[in-house]
C-alpha cells in the first residue's frame, strides 16, 4: 500500500451474538418472541407505549450486564491501530463497540443507553427504566421514548456514512443478514464508489454475492483473523 487505506465497517447484531445478545432474525432471535410492528414501529408505540417501553427496558437492563467479546476487541485494536481513515458504522443499540475501547463508532439505528424526548428532540444519557414516564431532564415533559430507530424512521447521520462510503477502499459488514434498509445497500454504494467489499458472517447472507469476498464462521473468530491480516499489511512508513 502507498498510502494508508480508508475503512468502512458495518455492524450487525451478529457482531454481539458471542456477548450473549439476541440478534433479530435468526432462530430464537428477537423476531420470534415478538411482533416487529408492535415493537419496531412509531405506529407500534402509539397502540401501546408500555408493551414497547418494557420491551426496551428489559434489553437495556440486559445490555448492562455482558461483555464485549474478541470481535468488539479486534474491531478497537484495529480503531486504534489503522493508519488511516475508519469508520464503525453500527446497526447495534447495544454499546459494546466503545466498552471494547472503539472511538470511531456511529449508531444509526440508535442507542439503548439512550433516550428521545418526542417533545423537545434532546437525547439524553439514560440507563434506567422508561415505562414509568419519568420527566425529560430538559424539557420536563414525561414524553422520553426510547432513542432506537423504528421501521419508517431516517437512520442517524446517514450524510456522514455516505461520505465516508465515498472515501472507502474497504468496506467490510460484520454479523448483519442484510435485510434491513438503506444499511443493506451500503455494499453496492461502495463497490461502486471502487472499494474492496467482505462479509464475515456466521452463514452467507442474502446479499453475499454483492461481496467480493465473503467468508463464513463466528464474528470472534473471523474478525481477529481479518484484523490481524490488515495490521499486518501496513507498510513501515505508514505505522
Ligand atoms: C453471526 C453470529 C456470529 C449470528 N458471528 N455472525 C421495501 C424495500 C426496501 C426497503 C424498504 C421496503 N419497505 C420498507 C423499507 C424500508 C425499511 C426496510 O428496510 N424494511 C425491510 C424489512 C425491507 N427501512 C426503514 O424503514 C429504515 N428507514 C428508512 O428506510 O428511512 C428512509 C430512508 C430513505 C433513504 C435513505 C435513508 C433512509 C429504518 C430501519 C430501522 C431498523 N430498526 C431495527 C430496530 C432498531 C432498534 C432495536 O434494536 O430494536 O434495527 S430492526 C432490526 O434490524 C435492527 C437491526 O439494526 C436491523 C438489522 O438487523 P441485523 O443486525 O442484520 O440482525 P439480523 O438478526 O437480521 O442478522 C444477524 C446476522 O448475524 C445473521 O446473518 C446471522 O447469520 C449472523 N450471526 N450469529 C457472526 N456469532
Amino acid at each position: 500500500m502507498s498510502k494508508a487505506e480508508n475503512i468502512v465497517i458495518l455492524t450487525g447484531a451478529g457482531i454481539s451474538a458471542e456477548s450473549g445478545i439476541d440478534t433479530f432474525r435468526d432462530s430464537g432471535g428477537l423476531w420470534e418472541q415478538h411482533r416487529v410492528e408492535d415493537v419496531a414501529t412509531p405506529e407500534g408505540f402509539a397502540r401501546d407505549p408500555d408493551l414497547v417501553q418494557r420491551f426496551y427496558d428489559a434489553r437495556r437492563a440486559a445490555v448492562q450486564t455482558v461483555d464485549p467479546n474478541a470481535a468488539h476487541e479486534a474491531l478497537a485494536r484495529l480503531d486504534r491501530e489503522w493508519p488511516g481513515e475508519l469508520l464503525i458504522v453500527t446497526q447495534n443499540v447495544d454499546d459494546l463497540h466503545e466498552r471494547a475501547g472503539a472511538k470511531r463508532v456511529l449508531h444509526m439505528h440508535g442507542e439503548l443507553l439512550s433516550a428521545l424526548c418526542a417533545r423537545c428532540e434532546a437525547r439524553h444519557r439514560w440507563n434506567e427504566k422508561l415505562v414509568d414516564r419519568p420527566p425529560c431532564p430538559g424539557c420536563g415533559e414525561t414524553a422520553l421514548r426510547p432513542d432506537v430507530v423504528w421501521f419508517g424512521e431516517m437512520p442517524y447521520e446517514m450524510d456522514r456514512i455516505y461520505a465516508a462510503l465515498r472515501d472507502a477502499d474497504i468496506f467490510a459488514s460484520i454479523g448483519t443478514s442484510g435485510a434491513v434498509y438503506p444499511a443493506a445497500g451500503f455494499v453496492r454504494d461502495a463497490r461502486e464508489l471502487g472499494a474492496h467489499t467482505v462479509e464475515l458472517n456466521l452463514e452467507r447472507s442474502g446479499g453475499s454475492h454483492w461481496f467480493d469476498e465473503a467468508r463464513q464462521g463466528p464474528a470472534g473468530q473471523l474478525v481477529p483473523e481479518w484484523v490481524d491480516e490488515l495490521l499486518a499489511g501496513i507498510s513501515p512508513d505508514q505505522a
